[in-house]
């Protein structure tokens, strides 16, 4: 018995042997089940087998990256062990390998897995499809050479989290699930008219007051006058937010806070209505859309009290951008007030426009002051914009396109393409949504340097990002819902060669990827799974 048992192993491994890796390229373009694409894949034949539990070798300065591979491994059912030598699978920054930023090289032979990489993000992107082509091909991995680089340096989601509350636990589930496809920005919307997110401990008032609204609409704001009566709200602690931020850097991801002005305010203004142009009273919104009062800009205190909430979030928040909104602030108090008046006449300002202008301007000076830079909404164009402003594109790509012929930096979002907010199938069969139509494909098809751009002028477009309103989502899984699987589909439009994106060969590997987002337990959208051929 025993000498059958050994002439058996000797077979399966003469066997296993000669299926090992070979090193003739055969470059025979199989895209494997990696999202985003890579820049390149050369397949070579053979596979190299994993071990049980699965072998890692790396640097010790690089532990928390080693960490978090064997926290993904154990959700697709691995172990992993430190191993100095012969390792499984070997980690390291190595300086000599000159690729963009957050490039890597990986490299699976008969040996073994080599992951390099330039930089620790380069590593930790390399290790994210690494684990895809785990999730995907289990233990047998197949034998191939990637090298890989974004497109883009901004690749950014973002979240309304003033409309509908989420908790913690669920805000680091998006940051998590947003770097395994290699996001690295996230856009979050703190504050609101029906509600202000973060704890600011200047000003109690926004905890006891701002943060929590009386009821809420119930069906489409369009066409409804139903309201629940039922109180809501909650925000996040500076303690919460911090734990964030470090969960957030450790995944490559720098979260962009956004603090509102002057428009999308009544909350603060219900909290501290001596901010607005009429002293109030006022309430938190209780139904979704654009309001009358917003931040009074004659009084100085508005000013006081913003840079206050600005020292306690750039406190928090280390990134250099800090998004200060800016979008649909209508002009109609300001019109009236006598104040607001007052500060056009004695800044020279030709109109409301430029009194909004001068407001920005007088955050932007404020934040430049303490090394940190301004993202607004495409509205900071009008009445001129703030010298270093980044713009945010979102009323279609014309804001995008206007300020990068003025040399600002442009982030673009337009709603066609980037509204995750939108109907993704027919109105009919989908949950109450705000409106739009964008489905899977329309995303996947967006191109984010607009051809009117000469090519110095692209150089200002840093990347895009996708919106996440929450007026009708009132869950996590619904968030879920809407954004899955249409971020994976922004996530290659961000990452990916231009050349190289085809939606069939997208629709290909996100059908092989669905197990990976069923062990996640992504509530993702299904349509593109039913009906593959719509288009
Ligand atoms: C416009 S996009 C808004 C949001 C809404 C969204 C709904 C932007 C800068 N402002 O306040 O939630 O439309 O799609």
């Amino acid at each position: 018995m025993k000498a059958i048992y050994l002439i058996r192993i000797i077979a399966m491994g003469i066997s296993l042997f000669l299926y090992s890796c070979t090193s003739a390229p055969e470059n025979n373009a199989k895209n494997h089940t990696i999202i985003p694409l890579p820049v390149s894949i050369s397949t070579h034949s053979g596979i190299y087998h994993l071990k049980s539990p699965v072998t890692i070798s790396i640097p010790d300065a690089l532990q928390p990256i080693g960490n978090l591979f064997s926290n993904y491994t154990a959700q697709l059912g691995f172990k992993t062990k430190l191993k100095n030598k012969n390792a499984d699978i070997s980690f390291s920054l190595n300086p000599s390998i000159i690729l963009p930023d957050e490039g890597y090289i990986l490299t699976i032979n008969s040996t073994g897995v080599k992951l390099e990489a330039q930089t620790e993000a380069g590593l930790f992107y390399g290790m994210q499809t690494l684990l895809q082509l785990i999730a995907t091909n289990g233990k047998n991995l197949p034998c191939l050479e990637i090298t890989d680089f974004p497109r883009f340096a901004y690749r950014g989601l973002h979240l309304d989290v003033g409309r509908h509350f989420f908790p913690p636990d669920f805000i680091k589930r998006y940051i998590d699930l947003m770097a395994r496809f290699k996001f690295n920005r996230f856009h979050w919307h703190l504050t609101e008219d029906q509600g202000w997110r973060i704890e600011i401990k200047k000003y109690p008032k926004l905890q006891e007051v701002a943060a929590w609204r009386d009821s809420t609409i119930v069906g489409h704001a369009g066409n409804s006058n139903k309201y629940d009566g039922k109180r809501y709200g909650g925000f996040y602690t500076q303690d919460e937010i911090r734990d964030i931020v470090q969960y957030a850097a450790e995944r490559y991801i720098t979260i962009v806070p956004e603090i509102e002005m002057p428009g999308h305010s009544r909350a603060a203004l219900a909290a501290y209505p001596n901010l607005g142009c009429t002293g109030g009273p006022y309430t938190v919104a209780t139904t979704w859309g654009v309001f009358d009062d917003v931040y009074c800009a004659g009084k100085d205190e508005t000013f006081i009290f913003l840079q206050d909430v600005l020292d306690e979030v750039m406190n928090l928040f280390p990134g250099t951008y800090i998004h200060i909104g800016g979008d649909e602030c209508p002009k109609t108090r300001w019109k009236q007030c006598r104040l607001c008046q007052q500060r056009i006449k004695k800044e020279k300002l030709k109109d409301e426009h430029e009194l909004q202008s001068y407001f920005i301007q007088r955050i932007e000076k404020y934040l430049n002051s303490k090394g940190r830079r301004i993202i607004g909404w495409d509205e900071i164009l009008e009445g001129g914009l703030a010298p270093n402003a980044t713009v945010m594109s979102w009323r279609g790509e014309e804001g995008g396109i206007a300020a990068a012929k003025q040399q600002h930096q442009v982030i673009m979002t337009p709603g066609n393409w980037c509204y995750l907010d939108h109907y993704q199938a027919s109105a009919e069969t989908e949950p109450l949504a705000i409106g739009g139509f964008t489905p899977v494909e329309e995303v996947y098809s967006y191109e984010p340097l607009p051809d009117s751009l000469t090519e110095t002028e692209k150089k200002f477009i840093l990347g895009a990002q996708g919106n996440v309103w929450t007026e009708y989502m009132k869950t996590p899984e619904h968030v879920e819902y809407m954004v899955y699987p249409r971020a994976l589909a922004l996530a290659e439009v961000v990452w990916s060669p231009k050349e190289k994106k085809n939606y069939d060969d997208f629709l290909n590997r996100l059908q092989q990827l669905r197990p990976l987002l069923d062990r996640l337990k992504v509530n993702y959208a299904r349509h593109v799974f039913q009906q593959p051929t719509d288009k």
